[in-house]
């Protein structure tokens, strides 16, 4: 009955050894832990009267992974593999007993044990994948000689973990204990008579029964998955490690697991992600709140406007099982509205992915109505209008009136003023900016605006709400476009000078993308719609929008843009948009001349990260690293790059210094600054 260490101890229930971890918050596999687990073993193998051991975990759940905070250090401690030898060849059965997630070595771990049982609500997966990385103490060797290699090659490559019910089926999990009874149930499965010592390493029949055919499984899967995977390095090292538990010995595989988890591990893109993985948290910090800041409850949401941002806003509380009342003028807009929310359930449920039942429980909690005054009694009162301060300030005014009072009335601008809008109401202090990004049911992130005047509990309760509809929620202050558009601007404008200069429309679209974004800046402006904020009354034809527009140019919503499109979106660059642009370079008097990738690059990106540097500077962003969040979560920053502030970092702010400067831009001061102290953004580098 010792305690083996600070995080481990050892009890003795009759001829049972139960080793417990205890490290909070997520008991993710720490030196001390390892060390804990080492000591724990050996002590129950010494102990006579254990005849078996279960390993569990106190607190939320199971070993979480290893702990990515001491990735990068030097090695403290007992080694992984060390600690999984010393359990796997241990004389004596030992149980996992899984509950909350076995995650990354978390599972690695109980996939050294000889028995695993799980709770029904427990989640089994390897997620390393996600850090960059792949599964590096023999999960990869293991998994796909327990549940296959076409499913091991699934959960290595998508990290999402599978449920106890899929463990069970797919042979991960010998058994599904109750949901309050893990340990009981742990503890029986290791008194049965005649356990035999069963190690993983040993089975073979499944790997060896994928073996004849796993040439073009293997060929099949990277060609489905190669949209999703691309600019990644380690999905295809993840890959090349379940083709080895396919077509090696156990030790040979794990030999190429181990040349392919260094490079990795020391490699760029993992740092970056696991750089986002602790930035995500961080984010949705606010330094400085006052601990009285409460987060208030939010028990139903009013949204004033049913179109597509408003319809997007909405679902994400009924999602949530927040009821939601949905506004709008006229009937046919909510009509329309409404339809158009139950359609994407039901292309959901379409999908497997929700039952009708799901459908209609959602679609119970929304309310739709032409009047107001029905908002009287919503905690959060959403507004999705037309994007001009009047409309904004007319909405309000009326929200003023109707709102419960210790409501909090939210704008959904991507650009206005947070505060010119609290300051119509007589309760600025319960007003923000919620920043949704479309489609506003997708996308993870959501800038919140924190005005001058915006209460802390507000602000923390819009915190905690997002993360309860599942965003990543990232304070930003009061400017124009906030971090993501005012970020956004510098890079588009620079964009369109460059197709003046003498590059094209298709090479600056095909530098971004081969950077990693999903699309470039002239696909992005087809898809979103030239004509945004655009009116023929008022169009001069000063700028080639405006020229595009009125040659009737509109983007993918009339096949028309910067490219033609056909029926399948298949797109090729306008003929009449190149004219466009050729006329307007001539008229300014511009010699086009041959522009290089590079100097896309440079010149798209480095704007960005200076502006990013004011926005630090002025405070309109608590940290670097939620800028970087905003670009990732919200625009298709390649993750594997960190985002524009960790990026700029890794290349060097000197560099990035002298090439805005080059050409001409004024550096700011914040950049110059730490470029001259050779600093960075995030302090990553
Ligand atoms: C790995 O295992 C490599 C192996 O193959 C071995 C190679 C040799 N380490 O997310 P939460 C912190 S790679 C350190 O807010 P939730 C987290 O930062 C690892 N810290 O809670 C946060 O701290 P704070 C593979 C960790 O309930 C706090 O715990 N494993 C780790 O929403 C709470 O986290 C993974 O990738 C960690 N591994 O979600 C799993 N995990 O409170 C990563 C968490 O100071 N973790 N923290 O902000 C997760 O997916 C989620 O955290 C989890 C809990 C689902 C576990």
């Amino acid at each position: 009955m010792a305690a083996m260490s600070a995080v481990v101890d050892l009890s003795v229930d009759g001829d049972i050894g139960v080793l417990t971890i205890n490290s909070p918050p997520v008991n993710a596999l720490s030196a001390a832990v390892r060390d804990g687990l080492a000591a724990g073993v050996a002590a129950a193998v010494a102990d006579p009267a254990v005849k078996a051991i279960v390993l569990h975990c106190a607190g939320r759940t199971f070993i979480a992974g290893a702990d990515i905070s001491e990735f990068g250090g030097a090695m403290k401690g007992a080694s992984l593999p060390a600690v999984q030898a010393a359990m796997e060849d241990c004389p004596k059965p030992i149980i996992a007993a899984i509950h909350g997630t076995a995650l990354g070595g978390g599972l690695e771990v109980a996939l050294t044990c000889h028995y695993r049982v799980a709770v029904p609500s427990a989640k089994l997966g390897l997620p390393e994948v996600k850090l960059g990385l792949l599964p590096g103490a023999g999960g990869t060797q293991r998994l796909p000689r327990l549940v296959g290699p076409e499913q091991a090659l699934k959960m290595v490559t998508s990290g999402t973990p599978i449920s106890a019910k899929a463990a069970l089926a797919s042979g991960l999990i010998d058994e599904i204990a109750p949901e309050d009874g893990l340990l009981e149930a742990a503890k029986a499965f290791a008194r049965r008579p005649n356990l035999a010592l069963v190690k993983v390493r040993d089975k073979q029949d499944k790997v060896e029964a994928a073996r004849a055919t796993a040439p073009e499984m293997f060929a099949q899967f990277r060609k489905d998955n190669a949209r999703a995977m691309r600019g990644f390095e380690a999905p295809e090292a993840n890959i090349k490690c379940i083709e080895a538990a396919v077509n090696l010995s156990f030790d040979e595989g794990m030999k190429v697991e181990r040349d392919l988890f260094v490079p990795l591990m020391m490699g760029l893109q993992s740092k970056a992600q696991r750089y986002v993985f602790f930035a995500e948290r961080q984010a949705n910090k606010v330094e400085g709140l006052p601990a009285d800041a409460a987060p208030l409850t939010i028990g139903s949401v009013g949204i004033i406007g049913a179109g597509t941002m408003g319809g997007g806003i909405a679902m994400n509380f009924l999602n949530a099982g927040v009821p939601v009342t949905i506004v709008e003028m006229k009937q046919e807009a909510l009509d329309r509205g409404v339809a158009t929310i139950r359609k994407n359930y039901e292309n959901t449920a379409a999908k497997g992915r929700m039952t009708a039942a799901d459908v209609e429980a959602r679609m119970g909690l929304l309310t739709p109505t032409l009047d107001m005054e029905e908002l009287s009694a919503a905690d959060l009162v959403i507004e999705a209008v037309f994007e001009t301060m009047e409309i904004k300030r007319d909405v309000f005014g009326k929200l003023d009136r109707i709102a419960k009072p210790g409501a909090i009335l939210a704008s959904n601008t991507s650009y206005l003023n947070v505060d010119e809008i609290a300051d119509v109401t007589s309760r600025p202090g319960s007003v923000l900016g919620l920043h949704f990004f479309s489609p506003a049911n997708v996308m993870r992130l959501l800038e919140v605006v924190r005005g001058a005047k915006t209460e802390p509990a507000v602000l923390a309760t819009a915190m905690a709400t997002a993360k309860k509809i599942g965003k990543v929620a990232v304070v930003a202050g009061v400017c124009h476009g906030f971090i993501g558009n005012r970020m956004l601007s510098s890079r588009q404008a620079e964009a369109m000078k460059l197709i003046v200069e003498g590059a094209t429309p298709e090479q600056v679209d095909r530098v971004l993308y081969d950077f990693g974004w999903p699309m470039g800046p002239f696909q992005m402006s087809d898809l979103a719609g030239l004509d945004i904020g655009w009116s023929a009354e008022k169009s001069k034809g000063e700028t080639i929008r405006d020229r595009l527009c009125e040659a009737g140019l509109r983007g993918q919503k009339n096949g028309r843009g910067f490219y033609d499109y056909d029926a399948q979106r298949n797109r090729t660059p306008s003929p009449v948009a190149t004219q466009i642009i050729l006329d307007y370079a001539a008229e300014k008097g511009v010699n086009r001349r041959e522009v290089g990738d590079e100097e896309i690059l440079e010149r798209c990106l480095y704007p960005m990260v200076n502006e990013g540097a004011l926005i630090l500077a002025e405070g309109m962003a608590q940290r670097a690293s939620d800028i970087d969040i905003v670009w990732i979560n919200g625009y298709g920053w390649p993750v594997y790059r960190g985002g524009p502030m960790f990026w700029a970092d890794s290349v060097g702010l000197a560099k990035v210094a002298e090439r805005l400067t080059h050409y001409g831009y004024e550096v700011a001061p914040l950049l110059a600054r730490l470029a001259a102290e050779e600093k960075s953004f995030t302090g990553q580098f």
